[in-house]
C-alpha cells in the first residue's frame, strides 16, 4: 500500500484563549488578555482541513485534550471552579489553555523509510520550556498510540527526559527525494537563548533532546543532520525552527537568517541528497521581522496531487506587502513552488500558530491508521456541526476558573468525543 503524507491537524478547543503563556512568542504576548473567539478559531481551523482534503490531500485529525486539565490542577493543589483567586492567574490559565492545537509541537515522526525496523517511529514532545505546554504530553501519547496503535507499522515513544527541551516537529524538517523514499532528517536546536534589548527568550529545544529522538527512532547517523537555530531569529521572535523555515520532499523553503551557519547547513544538506533545491528568502527582501510577523514560513508547503507543490500560508503573509511582492515574483519565476494558497486562521496566529503549527505530518499508509482519526467531507460537517452546537462564542480571560464556563468547555469536548466515537479519550 502507498506511503503518503498525512496532515494530523489539532482542533482548537473550546477553552481557546489569549493569557499570554509564551516568553519569547511575539503574538501571544502582544495579544494577551484580549477576548478569545473559541467557535471561530475552531471554524477556521477546520475550514484548513477541508481546503487540504479539497485539494486531494489526506487528512486527519487530533482532538483538543481535556482543559480546564483536572491532572494538572490537582498536582498542583488548585481547583477546576476557582473564581477567587488573582494570584493563580497564570496557574489557572495554563491548566485553560488550548495549546494541544498546535500539533507540531505534539511529536517527532520519523517515517518507515527511514527506520532501522521499517516502523514509523513517533515520540512525544516534553514542552518543558512553557509550564502551560509541559502538561501535554501524557495525554498526547495516549492519542498517539490509540491513532497508531497497529504496532506492525508504528512505535510509539514516551517523551525524552525532562532535563532536555523537546518541542516536537516544529524543529524538525525531512527532506527525501519523494515522501516514500529513505529521508535525510534535519534536527534544528537552539544553544544559545535569543538576547535582543536587554531582554532574553528561552531556547526551547535542547542538542541532546534531538539526539535522543534520532536514536529511539533507529535512524542512520548519516541520514541526519543537527542544526543549530540563529540566536538572533530566537531573539527576534522564532521561537520554534518553524516560524522561520520549511521543508517538503526535495525542497527547503528558509529565510537567510534561520540557521546559526547558513552555508554550512545548505553544504551539508546537498552532499547528502544532492537533488535538494534549497530556497533561501534573502532579508533584503523579506526582513526577519517581516517573516515573523506575517508567518510566511508557518507554512504547508505540500506536494499536490498534480505533482505541484504548494505553499499555504496565513492570509497575513499574503497581506503584507513585503512578503507579497517577494511571493509573486517567486511565482513568476521558475522555482519549485508553484502555488500559493492563502487561509484564515487569525485565531491561531493571534497565539503564535500558523497553518504549520496547526498539523503533523505522518508519512504513513492511511489503512494503517485508525480511521477514527481520519477525516472525510461528510465527517467534517459532523464536527461542523458539534462546534458550532457546543463552542463557546467567546472567552474573556477574566472568565477562567468560572463555573458555568467550566461546565460548557467540559461538555463541549465530551460532546465531539462521542461525535468521534472516541470516548476512551475522556
Ligand atoms: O508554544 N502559543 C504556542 C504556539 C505554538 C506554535 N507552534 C509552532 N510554531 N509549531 C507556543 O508558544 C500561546 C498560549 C497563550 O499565550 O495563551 C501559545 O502557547
Amino acid at each position: 500500500m502507498p506511503l503518503v503524507e498525512i496532515n494530523f491537524d489539532g482542533l482548537v478547543g473550546p477553552s481557546h484563549n489569549y493569557a499570554g503563556l509564551s516568553l519569547g512568542n511575539l503574538a501571544s504576548a502582544g495579544n494577551a488578555g484580549d477576548t478569545s473567539y473559541p467557535r471561530a478559531a475552531a471554524l477556521q481551523g477546520l475550514a484548513k482541513m477541508r481546503h487540504n482534503l479539497t485539494l486531494g490531500l489526506a487528512q486527519g485529525l487530533f482532538a483538543p485534550l481535556p482543559r480546564p486539565n483536572p491532572a494538572f490542577l490537582g498536582a498542583l493543589g488548585l481547583s477546576i471552579i476557582d473564581e477567587s483567586d488573582p494570584a493563580q492567574r497564570r496557574l489557572r490559565a495554563a491548566a485553560w489553555s488550548a495549546s494541544a492545537m498546535w500539533t507540531a509541537n505534539a511529536a517527532t515522526v520519523s517515517p518507515a523509510p527511514d527506520t532501522v525496523d521499517g516502523r514509523c517511529h513517533l515520540t512525544a514532545a516534553n514542552l518543558v520550556t512553557m509550564p502551560h505546554r509541559s502538561q501535554e504530553w501524557p495525554d498526547t501519547v495516549r492519542q498517539l498510540r490509540l491513532a497508531f496503535a497497529n504496532r506492525t507499522h508504528f512505535a510509539v515513544h514516551n517523551a525524552v527526559p525532562t532535563c532536555f527541551g523537546d518541542e516536537g516537529a516544529a524543529n524538525h524538517m525531512r527532506m527525501a527525494a519523494a515522501h516514500d523514499a529513505p529521508g535525510l532528517e534535519l534536527f534544528v536546536y537552539g544553544s544559545n537563548n535569543g538576547s535582543i534589548g536587554g531582554g532574553t527568550f528561552p531556547a526551547r529545544q535542547h542538542e541532546q533532546a534531538s539526539r535522543a529522538v534520532a536514536r529511539l527512532h533507529g535512524l542512520d547517523p548519516a541520514c541526519c543532520l543537527f542544526i543549530e537555530q540563529a540566536p538572533e531569529a530566537i531573539a527576534a521572535g522564532a521561537f520554534h525552527n518553524d516560524v522561520v523555515a520549511v521543508a517538503n520532499e526535495r525542497v527547503l523553503f528558509t529565510h537567510e537568517q534561520a540557521f546559526a551557519d547558513p552555508e554550512g547547513t545548505y553544504a551539508a544538506i546537498r552532499a547528502r541528497l544532492p537533488e535538494a533545491e534549497i530556497v533561501v528568502v534573502p532579508a533584503s527582501a523579506v526582513s526577519l521581522t517581516d517573516a515573523i510577523r506575517s508567518y510566511l514560513f508557518n507554512a504547508q508547503l505540500l506536494t499536490l496531487p498534480t505533482g505541484e507543490m504548494g505553499l499555504v500560508i496565513p492570509t497575513e503573509a499574503w497581506e503584507m506587502p513585503s512578503v507579497r511582492g517577494w511571493l509573486d515574483a517567486m511565482l513568476a519565476s521558475n522555482g519549485p513552488i508553484r502555488r500559493v494558497l492563502p487561509v484564515d486562521v487569525r485565531q491561531s496566529m493571534a497565539n503564535g500558530g500558523g497553518p504549520a503549527c496547526l498539523r503533523l505530518r505522518v508519512v504513513a499508509d492511511p489503512a494503517t491508521v485508525d480511521p477514527r482519526f481520519l477525516l472525510d467531507h461528510a465527517r467534517l460537517d459532523v464536527l461542523h456541526a458539534v462546534v458550532a452546537a457546543h463552542w463557546p462564542e467567546q472567552i474573556d480571560p477574566a472568565d477562567l476558573g468560572r463555573e458555568s464556563l467550566a461546565r460548557s468547555v467540559i461538555a463541549a469536548r465530551a460532546a465531539l468525543l462521542d461525535a468521534l466515537d472516541l470516548g476512551e479519550l475522556g
